[in-house]
Formats: structure tokens, sequence, C-alpha cells
């Protein structure tokens, strides 16, 4: 089995997963660290990008090229589009689009660049492992679309038109920027969010109050993966 990549935006969504890792080594390369370790006998490579889609293209691509990860499972937090999704509940990315991607002046969809897709769609297999994880550790796991654009959101309009325009179930900052690099790679990956807020107007207050603790459930979701994955 190849080495694992674990990504996430911000430090809090990765410091829990760093914490439990053996024979850490750290690499600065391309203005970021990188984390090589050890889980329970499966090599992973640990990295936060910053936030926002650019950042979280870059650090997938090198996490793939540089560090040749096989797979990549990405943990953090997202805002609820769903009402059904409250604070630290548990999403995993059915599909995953760019909300804020508009060529539309064309008579193209929003999200939909000419040789792309609106949706690029998680590994199945990858999938298959969380639903086993939360059987066995007991944990309702949802799953649907994860809307991703370079925008904080704050604000009920505009949760409400990512939710009719892409069907979209939880938004954040990087997940689908993932899944075109990811794709693009042909490495099967998976996103995993846990909620932080319900991205209105009191989302920002909700994220300062609700970003570690719903971050560590993510993290620790995502390491039982690991231990899952080496199983296999
Ligand atoms: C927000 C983080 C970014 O990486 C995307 C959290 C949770 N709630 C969201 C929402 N809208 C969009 N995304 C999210 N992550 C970065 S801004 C706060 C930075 O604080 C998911 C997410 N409502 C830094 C302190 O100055």
């Amino acid at each position: 089995m190849g080495k694992i990549a674990i990504m996430g935006a911000m430090p809090e969504e990765i410091e829990p997963i760093i914490a439990t890792l053996h024979d850490l080594r750290e690499t600065e390369y391309a203005a970021n660290v990188y984390y090589e370790g050890n889980y329970k006998g499966q090599e992973v490579v640990v990295a936060y990008s910053k936030i926002g889609k650019v950042f979280a293209t870059l650090t997938t691509a090198i996490l793939i090229e540089r560090f040749c990860c096989d797979k990549l499972l990405f943990s953090g937090v997202a805002g609820a589009i769903n009402k059904e999704l409250k604070i630290g509940d548990l999403i995993m990315a059915d599909g995953l689009c760019q909300h804020d991607l508009d060529i539309t002046a064309f008579g193209h969809p929003y999200g939909f660049v000419p040789e792309g897709d609106v949706c690029i769609w998680a590994d199945s297999w990858l999938k298959q492992i969380a639903k086993k994880v939360a059987y066995d550790k007991n944990l309702i796991l949802k799953e649907g679309i994860i809307a991703t654009g370079d925008q904080f959101v704050a604000s009920s309009e505009r949760k409400e038109w990512i939710r009719q325009t892409f069907k979209a179930d939880a938004l954040e900052m990087e997940g689908a920027a993932v899944a075109v690099v990811c794709a693009s790679l042909d490495v099967p990956f998976f996103v995993l969010r846990a909620i932080s807020d319900s991205a209105d107007m009191d989302a920002g207050f909700d994220f300062d109050e609700f970003l570690k603790s719903s971050a560590k459930l993510s993290a620790n979701f995502i390491l039982s993966m690991v231990e899952k994955l080496k199983n296999q």
C-alpha cells in the first residue's frame, strides 16, 4: 500500500492528526510545511494548504507529484446548507462543485468551464470505507454535494442561491480544488467535513466557537479511515 495524503486547509484541521504520528519528519517546500509520518503502520503525508482554492490546488498537486501519495483524504470543517446538518455533524462529499465559477455570459451553466465538469465525484471505494468506519464507531455520516468557492459565506441569501443552483448540502473553500487535481491525475480522493457553522449571519461567530471541536471530530474520523485502509 502506498502513501496516503491527509490534507486540511487550516492548522486546526490537521494538528489533531499530526499529534498522533510516529517518526515525524518535516519538509519545507513551496512556502509550506509537509509532515511525513507513520500512523499505526501506515505511511502518511500531512499538510494544511492555507485557505482557498489556489492554495488547495497547489498543496494537492505537491502531495501527489512530489510526495508520491496514491490516495488523498481531506479533513476539515464546513458551513451547513442543508437544514438537517447541525454543528458537529459529519458530511462526506459525494460530488463537489465550484459555486464561484461563472462564465454564464456565454450560455454555460454556473460552475462549468469548457473541458471541465460542474460536479466531480469522490471515490466510491473510499466512501464505502467511510461508511464502514461510521458503522463500527456508531457515528452518523451524511453524504451530499459540497460547494466550494473563494468566499467565507455568511449570508442566508448567498447560501440559498448555492443550494438552489448546485443542490449543495454544505459549503467550504477547498474541496472542489482538491477534486479537480485528483481527478486530473487519476488519484482517488475523499473529502470529509464536520459542520462548524450554518453560513448565515451568525457564521463568523459560530466558526470561531466551533472550528477546533468540529475539526477534531473530522480528524478522528479520518484517522479511523487510515487504520481501516491499512487493514484492507
Ligand atoms: C474559513 C475556512 C476555510 O478554509 C473554509 C473554513 C466553514 N464555514 C464556512 C463558511 N463559508 C466558507 N467556508 C467555510 N473552511 C476561512 S475564514 C476564517 C479565517 O480565520 C470551511 C468553512 N461559512 C482566520 C483568522 O483570522
